[in-house]
């Protein structure tokens, strides 16, 4: 793609970040929400994204918490505190963090020598993956909250996402209802899993989380075994530990990918969910207590089910918010989440077992 070919990444956007309009621009990775785009010209090279604003709408709130998230993490690098590269915003020549008309573009550092997957071979890239995302999240348990922006208010209350899924429902917008009316019978009868996260977060230290701790927001290096950064930052917020454990579950512990074709396939590894446990644990050190140990395999449970309520949602009110390829797309995303929360709660004795 060349600038002239893009309707986003313009001869002006370069010129804001010192490329000419020779630089080659390409779409990158796999993400759900931002637009990302490679900009390379001879040995520089950035990563350039456009944030949705319909899901971002204070632009300037998010790229508040990634400075600050930025500054932190690289004191601690300083310090010898943080072994991972970090995140880094690439301000244009003129120093502004976010450009373009409507204030949504940005850039990043590209890092070098890492490369992002979507679905984990064996047991060494599970405990990579979550030992990289325990060393940030401990990194950032001395980090005052209160500076960041809730860029995205109860994004991990599932209560919130079954009244959001009933609004849909009801609304039943276009017309997909009767296509998915036993998988939204099977979503609301776990809703009672609303109550039991409720009664099980009371007792627990809040955390600043990740918050979207999928596999493909975590680098590798290139041999794909050691994690070299944490990336995604951008729904950084008070949690629990619990909620980061349980994306990394949703999304690493199936041999197939979040969307696949090949429902049967999608199934709980074990022995992907000990290394997880494992890493996680490793990287958070001695910081995590012992009831935030106990609840982990309940994140596991809350993200399957929740990140399938909301593609399902998405699915009823015609793909609004998650980037679809096809048609169909968020209901496939939708069933395979809730083979994974089936499948925890056949395997679930096991996997309590693993987090002793
Ligand atoms: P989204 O919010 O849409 O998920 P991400 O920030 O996760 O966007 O970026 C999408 C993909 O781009 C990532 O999965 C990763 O492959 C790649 N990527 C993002 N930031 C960087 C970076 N700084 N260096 C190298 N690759 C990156
Ligand atoms: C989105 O941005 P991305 O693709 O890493 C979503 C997550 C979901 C995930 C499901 C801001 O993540 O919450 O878990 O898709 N991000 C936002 O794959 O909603
Ligand atoms: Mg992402």
């Amino acid at each position: 793609m060349s600038a002239l070919e893009s309707s986003v990444v313009t001869k002006a956007v370069l010129a804001a970040y010192g490329f000419s309009e020779n630089a080659s621009v390409r779409r990158f990775g796999n993400g759900h929400i931002n637009g990302t785009y490679l900009i390379e010209e001879q040995q520089k090279r950035i990563i350039l994204q456009q944030i949705n604003r319909q899901i971002f709408p204070n632009t300037e709130a998010l790229i508040s918490n990634a400075l600050a998230i930025e500054h932190h993490l690289l004191t601690k690098q300083q310090q010898g505190e943080y072994q991972l590269q970090v995140l880094r915003q690439q301000p244009s020549c003129d120093g502004d963090y976010l450009i373009g008309d409507n204030q949504d573009l940005r850039a990043l550092q590209f890092i070098d020598g890492g490369r992002s997957i979507e679905v984990v071979e064996n047991p060494e890239q599970a405990f990579a993956a979550a030992f990289t995302f325990g060393q940030f999240a401990k990194a950032l348990s001395d980090f005052d909250a209160s500076k960041l922006y809730s860029v995205i208010p109860n994004f991990h209350n599932l209560a919130m996402r079954f009244a959001q899924l009933e609004q849909a429902i009801a609304a039943d917008a276009v017309g997909r209802l009767a296509a998915c009316q036993s998988l939204v019978a099977e979503c609301l009868s776990a809703k009672d899993l609303a109550d039991e996260l409720q009664s099980c977060t009371a007792k627990l230290p809040v955390r600043v989380c990740h918050n979207d701790t999928k596999i493909n927001n975590m680098l590798y290096s290139d041999a794909q075994q050691a994690g070299i950064a944490a990336i995604d930052l951008d729904t950084c917020m008070p949690g629990y530990w619990l909620f980061d454990f349980g994306d990394m579950v949703r999304t690493c512990c199936s041999p197939e990918p979040e969307d696949s074709l090949r429902p049967e396939l999608v199934v709980i590894r074990p022995e992907i969910f000990k290394a997880l446990a494992q890493g996680y644990l490793q990287g958070l050190g001695d910081g995590i207590t012992e009831a935030e140990k106990q609840s982990l395999l309940l994140g596991a449970k809350v993200m399957c089910l929740m990140i399938g309520v909301r593609f399902l949602t998405d699915y009823l009110n015609g793909d609004c918010y998650f980037a679809v390829h096809r048609p169909h797309h968020n209901l496939q995303r939708a069933e395979n989440q809730l083979r994974l929360y089936r499948d925890l709660l056949r395997q679930q004795s096991t996997l309590q077992a693993m987090l002793k």
